[in-house]
């Protein structure tokens, strides 16, 4: 492995590389403080960004520089990850905890410098340590230079963020959720309505670009505006072919979609709805999760306000609906930001993602522990569950050619062939809940995978969801890359039958792809961009259980198609000597 052999870079090449055309640098400061919310009659002291929840947006126009000093005052170490942003020859500023460094310790500061280059639309950051990410977030919204959209232009832009209401405890189960920060009125506190809804003001005709971000650790959103038709114009940062849906679109965790609105209704007021779903009984459910904001038309003319419209929702067990609103997104390969698809495929992997147990680690005070059955449970792909680095970052391992950081191979297909989808191995009890536990899950293993890919090498990857867990859908998020999903299926994927079935012509790029729960989804990228890169379910628990592995990218054979060494203030975690060369 030769990333990091650029170490006779002088720091300033950074620079240079960012700099040179005419695009603006945008500078936000994010000073990281614990702030109490209240919501729901509960107190909740959480971090987050500049006071505000959610954070500030970044605002830039393609092609422009960011640079974002984060100042820690909270007592956590953070990180921020940018994503969905490319981070084109910039993995240290991609921001994945103990993957491309370690956390910007309490007291300290890091300064993020980023170039948006290459993906117009809408992208999102959020903290990427654990359960921090719940309360700090906020939308990246990137314009075209030209200023011309490949569609109407819209005359005004509101972000529209869902999430949850919790609290740092990521297990908690979660009690509503949000829209841009506001519960709603569907929730009551001591039987008086919370009162705070998120209104979006707008005038007969205009057309509203809603750029939706689903910040939600645990669900797949439906988000529908009474009275209105929606048009799907974007996802992930990249243009779609325009989509119109009398119905709801879907938006799973880490998920954004570029949305047009056009006021075309009768003057009056029309609920917007963001409802979970989740799959059905027997498997254990969730309180009913949504909340309810409003699109108010200006009140010029008279007009009877006394009825809002409310939509009807899909049913919250119905995620049929989400596979097919996404399985009719269809990318624009006649714009020229979306490369075309490779034929060639030099790798392939098929990866399940499934849950498994392991024996437990015991502190010495535990007793519960030291029965011979204490196992835990851990979210896994092709059954190895994945863990970070402690003490040093993965990426700064391999740029130090320190071996304390012990990777193995993840495997190029499960060491078992079963029926993947097979309901009678679904746990009918919440997985936490282990003194209840029935069921016990299948026995697996904990390692640090990693996944080595030559430089420009086309990567083909299966994503098999199974049974061997709630049956949720998976939103696999891969970094530094976008991805074409060239197909996605129920049941178990059949090359024989479903590769004839790829969309090969126009297939959307994403950065999060939706494997639907007991199915598949199939996804080709090229591998153009050295370093180590976080590929993880964007479910905060599937993650937190080891849901992940580590797809490392190795460097190109010229400078430009090298690592840069990391940038100055770089929150080391272990600092190297004077005689390091990058000095
Ligand atoms: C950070 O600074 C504050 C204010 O100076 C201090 O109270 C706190 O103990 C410091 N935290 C750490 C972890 O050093
Ligand atoms: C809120 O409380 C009021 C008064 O107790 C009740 O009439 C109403 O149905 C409640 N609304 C919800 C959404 O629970
Ligand atoms: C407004 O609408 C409500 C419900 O449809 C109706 O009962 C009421 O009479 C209307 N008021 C006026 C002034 O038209
Ligand atoms: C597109 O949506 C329609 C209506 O929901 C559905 O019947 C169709 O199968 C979807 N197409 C794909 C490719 O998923
Ligand atoms: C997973 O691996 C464990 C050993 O780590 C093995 O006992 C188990 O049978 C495997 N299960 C599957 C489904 O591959
Ligand atoms: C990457 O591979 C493609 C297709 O093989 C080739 O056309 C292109 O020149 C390569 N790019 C680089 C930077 O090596
Ligand atoms: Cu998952």
């Amino acid at each position: 492995m030769s990333m990091g052999m650029a170490a006779m870079v002088v720091v300033g090449a950074f620079f240079i590389a960012m700099g040179g055309s005419n695009a603006a640098v945008v500078e936000h400061t994010f000073v990281v403080s614990q702030v109490t919310v209240r919501h729901l009659c509960k107190d909740t002291v959480v971090p987050v960004v500049n006071g505000k929840l959610p954070g500030p947006a970044i605002e830039v126009t393609e092609g422009d520089s960011v640079v974002v000093h984060v100042v820690n005052q909270s007592p956590y170490g953070v990180t921020i990850h940018w994503h969905g942003v490319k981070q084109r020859l910039n993995c240290w500023a991609d921001g994945a905890g103990m993957v491309t460094q370690c956390p910007i310790a309490p007291n300290t500061s890091f300064t993020y410098r980023f170039e948006v280059a290459g993906q117009e639309g809408t992208l999102w950051w959020h903290c990427h340590v654990s359960a921090l990410r719940a309360s700090m977030h906020g939308a990246i919204i990137i314009r075209p230079k030209s200023g011309s959209y490949p569609f109407h232009k819209p005359d005004e832009e509101v972000p529209v963020i869902i999430k949850y209401l919790n609290s740092l405890q990521v297990y908690d189960v979660p009690v509503a959720s949000t829209i841009n920060g506001k519960i709603g009125d569907l929730h009551n506190c001591s039987g008086v309505e919370e009162g705070s809804s998120f209104v979006l003001e707008v005038e007969p005709g205009k057309t509203y670009l809603l750029r939706l971000v689903n910040a939600a650790l645990f669900s797949e959103y439906y988000f529908k505006v009474a009275g209105h038709k929606l048009t799907v114009v974007g996802a992930d940062a990249n243009y779609v072919r325009p989509y119109t849906t009398d119905d709801a679109v879907a938006v799973s965790p880490g998920e954004t979609l570029d949305v047009l609105m056009v006021a075309d209704a009768s003057p009056g007021q029309y609920y917007m709805v963001a409802l979970a779903n989740q799959p059905p009984e027997p498997e254990p459910q969730s309180p009913l999760l949504i909340s309810r904001g409003m699109v108010q038309y200006h009140n010029r003319q008279q007009h009877n306000f006394s009825k809002v419209v409310e939509p009807l929702m899909p049913d919250q067990h119905d995620t049929i609906k989400s596979f097919y609103f996404h399985g009719n997104l269809t990318g624009r390969p006649d714009h020229p930001l979306l490369p075309q698809v490779r034929g060639r495929v030099d790798q392939r992997l098929f990866i399940t993602l499934g849950m498994g147990t392991v024996p437990a680690i015991c502190s010495r005070d535990d007793k519960k522990c030291h029965d011979d059955e204490a196992m835990v449970d851990v979210a896994n792909m092709n059954n190895v569950s994945f863990y970070l680095p402690e003490g040093l970052a993965l990426l700064e391992a391999r740029y130090l050619h320190d071996a304390a950081v012990a990777t193995e191979e993840l495997p190029t297909t499960p060491p078992l062939v079963f029926d993947f989808i097979d309901p009678v191995l679904i746990p009918r009890i919440p997985i936490l809940n282990r003194s209840e536990r029935l069921l016990e899950l299948e026995p697996t293993r904990k390692a640090m995978t990693t996944r080595l890919f030559a430089f420009n090498s086309t990567v083909e990857v299966v994503f098999q969801s199974t049974s061997l867990m709630q049956s949720q859908s998976n939103p696999m998020h891969l970094h530094g890359h976008d991805f074409f999903v060239l197909a996605q299926g129920h049941g178990i994927f059949d090359a024989a039958r479903d590769v004839a079935g790829y969309n090969l012509v126009d297939p959307p790029a994403k950065n999060t792809v939706r494997v639907p729960r007991l199915g598949w989804a199939a996804v080709r990228f090229v591998a153009d961009n050295p370093g180590a890169w976080f590929l993880h379910c964007h479910y905060e628990f599937h993650i937190g259980l080891g849901m992940a592995t580590i797809f490392e990218v190795a460097n190109g054979p010229t400078q430009d198609t090298t690592l840069p060494p990391p940038p100055a203030d770089f929150p080391w975690c272990r600092r190297p000597g004077s005689s390091f060369a990058y000095q």
